[in-house]
């Protein structure tokens, strides 16, 4: 895939978390999420057992795969392989990217977070396919992150590589053209949609701000 397709791709990036779900399934929630315009989906199973991540990997891509929006599997190459996914994403403590590489098909993209800028100096020697830039804001969704990278870090970031940019961290419809604005191709957000009273709702406000940056 080239990478401005994919940098489309990444536009509108919902990262899942079952604790952000507000008793609604799963599957519920990225429905109308995708109704709303998210343009990818990444699974992201912390505490699921290997079976149950399989489980839902499968049950989304069987949703997703015919509207045409990749499913991410977060972490496990075996998942992401299992259920046919388009995508895995990968963090400084995970699989090794090149190792990764050599494992996983061709067309499977890879995405990175970085958290530093040493991170992104590494990512241009290595086979990654995109950045998350991690965390731009603190966020009560993921305590245990490095510093927050901040508008002027992620601009930083912007300045240093060409691979297509996802901003995760504190993203909101009150944030998110700054975000863009500082160079992220693409919005990841967890609580912004996940938790959202209408998550169909949220993501169209947040496709609306992302589509004035086409
Ligand atoms: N990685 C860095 S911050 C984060 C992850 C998974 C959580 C982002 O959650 P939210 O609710 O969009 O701030
Ligand atoms: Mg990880």
């Amino acid at each position: 895939m080239s990478t401005s397709r994919l940098a489309q791709l990444l536009r509108l990036y919902l990262v899942t978390d079952p604790q952000a779900l507000r008793g609604r399934t799963l599957t519920d929630v990225v429905l109308q999420a995708v109704q709303g315009g998210v343009t990818c989906v990444q699974l992201r199973e912390k505490t699921a057992s290997t079976r149950d991540f399989v489980a839902l990997a499968c049950a989304l891509t069987e949703v997703l795969k015919p509207l045409g929006v990749p499913l991410v599997i977060n972490d496990r190459l075996d998942v992401a392989l299992a259920c046919g996914a388009q995508g895995v994403h990968l963090g400084q403590s995970d699989m090794p990217v090149a190792l990764a590489r050599q494992l996983l098909p061709p067309e499977v993209f890879i995405g990175w977070s970085v958290e530093t800028p040493d991170d992104v100096q590494r990512a241009a020697h290595l086979p990654v396919d995109y950045l998350g830039v991690s965390p731009v804001f603190a966020t009560p969704t993921k305590t245990d992150t490095a510093t927050p990278w901040g508008l002027e870090g992620l601009c930083q970031v912007r300045a240093m590589t060409p691979l297509p940019l996802v901003a995760i961290g504190g993203i909101h419809l009150g944030n998110a053209a700054e975000v863009l604005t500082a160079g992220a191709d693409g919005l990841a957000v967890v609580s912004a949609i996940c938790s959202a009273d209408d998550p169909c709702l949220a993501a169209q406000a947040l496709r609306t701000c992302v589509n004035a940056f086409l």
